[in-house]
């Protein structure tokens, strides 16, 4: 199976890269961030509690975002592999990854880091916020907390991927196409 996490801070590029590498690779996608924005969408109890939390641009509690990834890991038992979009973000997330991974004989094949400087990540997401609908997008104050909470809490995952020697570093800047072929070539190694 190809297992990719897809990492970086809020506007690296994940979400748009996510969507041409599914289509080459034929891999499911999950991403945390669309799922919780489904809740939202639906006004299930666990999305109302993640958006107060996601609009002052902090994490989800971690049990919530793993169960999340737990039942989508179950519905898509024949799957060819997985690209993990904005999960892990902590340790514990990326330990109890490991292990639903292992119950299933299987393993994160590599962790790809889109390194962009925070000055373009806020351009980009002021950007986006103005025509996504996104609370998170449209606040400058709140985009700068989402990076603050990027490089306290889920920035230490390339040390625990590296101590793996599954992280890959690639980077973020430059036309979409160029980095997806970055992304490829890496893949194919
Ligand atoms: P996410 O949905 O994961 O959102 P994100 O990191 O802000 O955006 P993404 O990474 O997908 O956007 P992209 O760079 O593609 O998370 C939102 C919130 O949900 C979090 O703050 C948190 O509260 C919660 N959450 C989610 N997962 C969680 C978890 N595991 N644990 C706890 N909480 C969790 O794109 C950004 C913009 O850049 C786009 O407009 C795009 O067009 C543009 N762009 C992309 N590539 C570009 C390029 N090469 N050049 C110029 N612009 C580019």
């Amino acid at each position: 199976m190809l297992n990719l996490v897809l990492f970086g801070p809020p506007g690296a590029g994940k979400g748009t890269q996510s969507v041409k590498l599914i289509e080459k690779y034929a891999l499911i996608h999950l991403s945390t961030g669309d799922i919780l924005r489904a809740e939202i969408a639906n006004a299930t109890p666990r999305g109302l509690e993640a958006k107060k939390l996601m609009d002052q641009g902090l994490l989800v509690p971690d049990a919530v975002v793993i169960g999340m990834i737990s039942s989508k890991l179950d519905a898509n038992k024949n799957a060819k592999g997985f690209i993990f979009d904005g999960f892990p973000r902590t340790t514990a997330q990326a330990q109890a990854l490991d292990s639903l991974l292992s119950e299933k004989n299987t393993s994160i094949s590599m962790m790809l880091a889109l390194e962009v400087e925070d000055e373009e990540l806020t351009r980009r997401l002021l950007k986006r916020g103005l025509d996504s609908g996104r609370a998170d997008d449209q606040n400058e104050e709140v985009i700068r907390k989402r990076i603050t909470e990027y490089n306290s809490k889920t920035a230490p995952l390339k040390q625990y991927y590296s101590a793996q020697n599954k992280f890959i570093s690639i980077p973020g800047t430059g036309s979409v196409d160029q980095i997806f072929e970055l992304l490829c070539a890496k893949i194919a190694r």
